[in-house]
């Protein structure tokens, strides 16, 4: 009853953003993203008869609190459907996810956490099922089961039977490159569960940014089918300015930007102004993601290393989907 599973992040360009049921992790929209290959998790976990409790190590070091619950809980979830009751297991995950990258580590966590307890407990679940039960762990997670272009279907069920990702374009469909740039940091953020509901259940602004959601979808996916670079990067640039326009208009009000965000996505701006297709987009943090193509990458790289607040900048490509070892 031991199983070892390997999920990378992924970056949306069709952002979510807000639940329609916090429990199930059900979103009010559907959203598009990118598994990309420079980050990962990498989870082990064994069920043993003798254990009276779970155990949960992260780069080798045990947790307690508030992580150690959601890891414990979520795997309760297993445990029910699997009528295991009472049969814990010891949880091993190595993150290479750099937290200062900005990046939800969650995202490839509860994917590598899901595909390990699935297969520890021999469940046989389709990739379908799979990422149904990871968004229950954390909502961007159910999209890190596929490698490539991935859509998270919203679905409309009250039980989230249809609210699961599908796989858009496969890894080798398209190489395009995103750039994680890492600013110094200097506040702490408001956490994306605090503020996505935060923002719906106040935000005046949230219902345009509903009302906006399809038609973006639609178009994006016609833009990556197509491979047109320019009608992929100029809506999900679009897309997350209309996500981060939200927290503006939320009681009380909040964002994520620092003024070296804006820096950063000034000089996106300004490479487009010379002729070099990069678009930015943000996660609910400060730190920004540069999209771009390979044959632009060393000139954006020079840019981005040389802007104010600038203290990393780490590339990926397209990445693979969930895998066992
Ligand atoms: C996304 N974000 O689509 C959006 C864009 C942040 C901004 O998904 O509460 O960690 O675990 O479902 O998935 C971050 O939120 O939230 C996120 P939960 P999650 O990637």
């Amino acid at each position: 009853m031991r199983a070892t599973a390997k999920a990378h992040t992924n970056i949306a360009l069709i952002k979510y953003w807000g639940k329609r049921n916090e429990e199930l992790i059900l979103p009010t929209n559907s959203s598009l993203s990118v598994t990309l290959d420079g980050f990962h998790t990498e989870t082990t976990v064994h069920f043993k008869e003798e254990l009276e409790r779970d155990v949960f190590l992260l780069n080798d070091e045990e947790i307690s609190g508030v992580a150690y619950d959601r890891v414990t809980n979520y795997l309760e979830l297993f445990r029910n459907y699997a009528s295991h009751k009472g049969l814990f297991a010891e949880v091993h995950s190595i993150n290479k996810v750099p937290t200062a990258a900005g990046f939800a580590s969650s995202a490839s966590g509860f994917a590598a956490l899901a595909g390990a307890t699935a297969k520890a407990l021999q469940l046989n679940l389709n990739d379908q099922d799979l990422s149904r039960f990871t968004r229950q762990g954390s909502g961007s997670a159910c999209r890190s089961i596929y490698g490539g272009f991935v859509q998270w279907e919203m679905g409309q069920l009250e039980d989230g039977s249809d609210s699961y990702a599908i796989p858009i374009a496969p890894q080798e469909h398209w190489d395009i490159r995103v750039a994680a740039v890492v600013l110094t940091a200097k506040e702490k953020d408001v956490s994306s569960r605090v503020g996505m509901k935060r923002t719906v259940d106040t935000s005046v602004f949230y219902d345009g940014w509903l009302e906006s959601l399809p038609r973006d979808l639609e178009e994006i996916k016609v833009g990556i089918a197509d491979k047109d670079f320019e009608k992929v990067g100029s809506i999900a640039e679009a897309n997350c300015l209309k996500m981060h326009a939200t927290t503006l208009g939320a009681i009380p009000p909040f964002t994520y930007w620092q003024d070296t965000t804006m820096s950063v996505m000034e000089t996106i701006r300004q490479l487009r102004k010379d002729g070099v297709l990069a678009y930015f987009t943000i996660d609910a943090g400060p730190n920004v993601k540069v999209i771009y193509l390979p044959e632009d990458e060393e000139e954006i790289l020079q840019k981005l290393n040389t802007t104010n607040g600038v203290e990393e900048v780490i590339v990926s490509k397209v990445g693979e989907g969930i895998s066992y070892v």
